[in-house]
């Protein structure tokens, strides 16, 4: 038994992967937003606010991986120590659910504002904005439900989010972000929305791949295996810096010519 007085040691144990990748993920994303704020200056006018959001994307995600790193520390000191610390009594999940789903709900829909923000010179208009802000929105806000509201239904609010991300794909993928990429006749914009896409298809599915691991969910028999968070942060520094870069490459190549 630990007293609840007890001083807890709350700092990262050799062999901690998933805690490891907290604390990369923190200063990934830290440098990553100084590199895009700084860049601004070397490409033309009309792409320096969509590197002003990449930026601000990582610099988000900072932010929440400073307190997300704090939360699983903490969490799991309190279990070693009984689940009987800080007042509390019992175990807790290690998972920093919370300000997970919070930076994502900041961020994505940013990553929808840089596919706009690269189509407004050949005509987008703010409805596309909103129809993918709205998709990212029913994603994420039936994502939540299904791991901290109501987890016995994981399965059911997991598909009701696919609902949600499939919309973005086929936005990027067939319908007017893809048409108007068509259309521009811009090469290098084609590319880098092409680019985009893969992110949003490949990188994005690490996300409902983690989700799986849920009890009750379809990989459930995989927890042992892989951790959600682990998955997650791998995830977010795939898709949160490469979208950067991908928007860096392209503006700067458009301001070369
Ligand atoms: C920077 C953060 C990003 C790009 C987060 C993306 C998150 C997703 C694509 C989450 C998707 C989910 C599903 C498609 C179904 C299961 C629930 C979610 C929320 C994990």
């Amino acid at each position: 038994m630990v007293p609840n007085n007890t001083f807890l040691m709350a700092s990262l144990q050799p062999g901690d992967v998933t805690g490891f990748t907290f604390f990369v993920g923190l200063m990934a994303m830290f440098a990553a937003s100084v590199f895009f704020f700084f860049e601004r200056s070397q490409v033309d006018g009309k792409w320096k606010t969509s590197l002003l959001v990449s930026g601000l994307i990582t610099m988000i995600a900072a932010a929440h991986y400073y307190y997300m790193r704090d939360y699983y520390l903490n969490a799991l000191a309190h279990n070693a120590a009984g689940g009987l610390s800080f007042g509390m009594d019992g175990f807790v999940n290690p998972s920093p659910t919370q300000f997970r789903y919070i930076d994502w709900t900041l961020t994505v829909p940013l990553m929808c504002v840089e596919f706009y923000l690269l189509l407004k010179p050949y005509g987008a208009k703010q409805g596309l904005l909103w129809k993918m802000i709205g998709y990212s929105v029913l994603m994420l806000v039936a994502g939540y439900i299904g791991e901290a509201v109501q987890p016995e239904s994981t399965i059911l609010w997991g598909v009701i989010s696919t609902l949600g991300w499939a919309g973005i794909v086929y936005e990027a993928t067939a319908g007017s972000v893809a048409g108007m990429a068509r259309e521009s006749g811009d090469a290098n914009l084609q590319n880098a929305i092409r680019l985009l896409r893969n992110f949003v298809l490949v990188g994005w599915a690490i996300y409902p791949i983690g989700y799986m691991l849920m009890p009750g969910n379809l990989l459930a028999s995989y927890s042992g295996t892989f951790n959600i968070d682990l998955l997650y942060n791998i995830g977010d520094a795939v898709n949160k810096i490469g979208f950067g870069l991908v928007v860096y490459q392209m503006a700067i190549s458009a301001s070369k010519k």
